[in-house]
């Protein structure tokens, strides 16, 4: 059976979930407590050794330890419906918003977190070893996040998608990097009405409930 290794609490396992949704792939799951350090136990760390989650043991019994893998793995054994894109432009379009929306998204709001949260002091960053907060970037972190919904909602206002007119991976990363903002309280506002008007149609999808 698959497995997921996951935390319903965390962005990163959630990109994951939603992916496998809207696949249909039925899995197991298994959650890990990050808040009590789960992840960095001998336990979990023979599964993962990268102490992160998402992991998902795979039918045949490898361990995918990111979500780089899994989105790879799924795409080529479940292949429909398509969500790295189809023609040559548009995959190529997948793979920039999909990279934009990691490093300007989500990697923004966890370096606005991640370097100010008291619960976090010593783990900026996550993985198996420890790094002290620079409080600096925590205000970067929001000026990067604020300037990606600004580059979202750009983006969004003549594409029905980010890729395109397509749904792709792209939209997975990047709503959730947009719900995971919330964190730093930063949310969507008037000023966005066409990232507005994106993640009102999502939210019509089941798989982003989850
Ligand atoms: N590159 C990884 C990043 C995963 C990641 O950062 N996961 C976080 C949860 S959102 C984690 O496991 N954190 C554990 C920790 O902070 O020690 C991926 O996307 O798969």
């Amino acid at each position: 059976m698959i497995t997921l290794y996951d935390c319903a609490t965390a962005p990163s396992p959630r990109r994951a979930r939603i992916l496998l949704a809207e696949k249909g792939v039925a899995h197991a799951t298994v959650q890990v407590d990050l808040r009590r350090g789960e992840q960095l136990g001998a336990a979990y760390r023979a599964i993962n050794p990268l102490c992160t989650v998402p992991a998902l043991r795979t039918e045949e019994g490898a361990v995918l330890g990111d979500n780089a893998a899994i989105a790879a793995y799924l795409e080529a054994r479940h292949p429909e419906p398509p969500l790295h894109g189809v023609t040559p432009l548009e995959r190529a379009a997948v793979a920039s918003w999909q990279w934009r929306s990691e490093f300007e998204g989500l990697l923004a709001v966890a370096e606005a977190l991640r370097n100010s949260s008291p619960a976090m002091a010593s783990r900026a960053l996550p993985g198996p070893d420890d790094y002290a907060q620079i409080p600096e970037l925590a205000a970067r972190g929001l000026a990067r996040a604020r300037r990606f919904f600004a580059t979202l909602n750009d983006r969004l206002a003549d594409h029905a998608y980010l890729a395109g007119e397509r749904f792709s991976i792209a939209d997975i990363t990047a709503v959730v990097a947009v719900d995971f903002a919330r964190i730093v309280r930063l949310k969507p506002g008037d000023e966005h009405p066409h990232l507005l008007r994106w993640r009102a149609a999502l939210a019509l999808r089941p798989s982003m409930a989850l």
